[in-house]
């Protein structure tokens, strides 16, 4: 076990030097430098890596640390099981909680607790629980939609405002704090304290056994090259559906190429380098996707892709089946579809399927497409403190302390446990996690539904024309932007 994580963790590493090289270090990869660049790794993470939350020694007396959060089955795939373990069961991630908490515990003299509402009360819950001044929840932990909700009735705490919190840390992922501050507030952050945002983070998954009958250059390949490109995708997708059933047509009964579903029309455009809500220099969020004619390119290229019945199947337009809960999981599973980009989340789902099966990123658009951009949908995990906390500055020090030590030994199991040798099937797939993970976007219109996803939606899905769609929903972006800056008093 020793060894196989050290090998791991030295592909891991490689994969670290290879997205810190950005887009001229891949192609370098011989087995040589791949060598010397893990073990320069290895040196420097020695000497740099340290999970030291700064904080001071403090005695909370044994007081309760309450955390809200989506720990309810009702939340099925999506549940946070990150806060709390109760107790050690050999399962390599819930052990990690388990004495992450004990240590936080033990050197705080604190006592964790997580309370679960049911899956549609979580936001009403949080609303009733700052409404009412309980000061019971230290910490709420929402979906990004719900964080935005509550953002916009006020009831969330400017993160940078509260003490302890050290948002330039590793343990939070400053994607997300750029991504989604509002006029440089920040109300959520993503980072190591769960893994579902990981599990939240989009991928393509590859079916290895497809990959090796078609007889095609592999995705590694064109990673490694840089050209892992939307055009290179759609190329080998070109030859890859066959008509099983020969009855002429293209269905579930076939092996499509691209298997799919609605989310892509959104999060295509996002992994081809977009927002659906930018942000200016003030940080102010701005609609600017209407005029801009490379965006017009993009969305009617996916749009034509994924509605195009002989290269794509999108699960959203054939229900479940054969209780299988999604159409496409079944397809991928017989080696019925060469690629499915979706949430990592799937590979976990897929464990105990027999077919090899490998992820890469998700494709640049093109040549001109600097970095890999995989959207971390909105369904994971987001760090928030209520306005009713008893102590904000308390709960910044648990947060930051849980934070600290989740980066040096929950994020460690996600990456060995979860990922890597349970679950992925060859080698140079774990070496592509870290590009998936190292390269994620989080998209403020998911946290606070401006409008913008309607519209996309609209082109992609129903083929709708990009301008004039554009045209009909720009006012009323503008105006739910200006309404939610007013709710967080910075409105001009
Ligand atoms: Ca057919």
């Amino acid at each position: 076990m020793k060894k196989k994580l050290s090998l791991l963790l030295a592909l891991l590493m490689m994969a670290s030097a290879m997205a810190a090289c950005g887009d001229g270090g891949a192609s370098e990869t011989t087995a040589d430098t791949a060598e010397t660049a893990a073990d320069t790794a290895a040196a420097e993470t020695e000497e740099t890596e340290t999970f030291d939350p700064g904080l001071p020694d403090k005695d909370f007396g044994g007081r309760t640390f309450t955390f809200m959060t989506k720990a309810d089955d009702s939340w099925t795939d999506w549940k946070e099981t990150s806060i709390s373990a109760p107790e050690l069961s050999g399962e390599v991630l819930n052990d990690a909680v388990y004495n992450r908490n004990s240590y936080v515990q033990e050197t705080y003299n604190v006592v964790l607790a997580e309370y679960a509402p049911t899956s549609g009360n979580l936001l009403s819950e949080a609303g009733n629980t700052v409404q009412s001044g309980d000061t019971t929840y230290d910490v709420i932990m929402p979906p990004l939609n719900i964080a935005g909700s509550l953002v916009q009735s006020g009831y969330l705490i400017d993160l940078k405002e509260v003490d302890n919190l050290n948002l330039s840390q590793k343990w939070w992922d400053e994607r997300s704090i750029a991504d989604l501050s509002i006029a440089n507030k920040v109300y959520m952050v993503s980072g190591d304290i769960s893994t579902l945002n990981n599990d939240a983070t989009w991928c393509t998954m590859i079916n290895l056994e497809v990959l090796n009958d078609l007889g095609v250059e592999s995705p590694y390949q064109y990673v490694a090259e840089d050209n892992w490109t939307f055009d290179t995708y759609k190329l080998l997708c070109e030859d890859a559906s066959i008509d099983l059933d020969g009855d002429g047509d293209w269905d579930k009964d076939d092996s499509i190429a691209n298997l799919t579903q609605n989310e892509n029309a959104t999060a295509m455009l996002i992994t081809f380098g977009y927002h659906l809500i930018n942000k200016d220099n003030d940080d102010v969020p701005y609609f600017d996707l209407e005029g801009n004619e490379r965006v017009y390119d993009i969305l009617m290229d996916v749009s034509e892709f994924m509605t195009d019945d002989r290269l794509s199947l999108n699960y959203h337009e054939k229900g479940s089946q054969d209780g299988y809960h999604l159409l496409t999981t079944k397809m991928f599973e017989e080696n019925r579809g060469l690629f499915w980009i979706t949430n990592l989340q799937m590979v976990i789902r897929l464990r105990e399927m027999e077919t090899d099966f490998g992820i890469a990123p998700c494709p640049k658009y093109d040549a001109e497409q600097e970095d890999y951009c995989n959207v971390v949908w909105f369904v994971g995990s987001y760090s928030t403190v209520p306005v009713s906390a008893m102590d904000p500055a308390e709960s910044g020090f648990i947060l930051e302390a849980m934070a600290a030590k989740s980066r040096e030994i929950l994020r460690p199991a996600y990456y060995e446990t979860a990922l890597s040798l349970k679950y992925l099937r060859d080698e140079e797939s774990i070496a592509m996690l870290d590009l998936v993970i190292d390269n994620r976007a989080y998209e403020l219109e998911q946290a606070f539904d401006f409008g913008a996803t309607t519209a996309v939606n609209s082109i992609v899905l129903n083929e709708k024309e990009p301008a004039s769609t554009f045209a009909s929903a720009s006012k009323s972006i503008a105006s739910k932007i200006e309404k939610t800056l007013q709710q967080v008093g910075a409105a001009n």
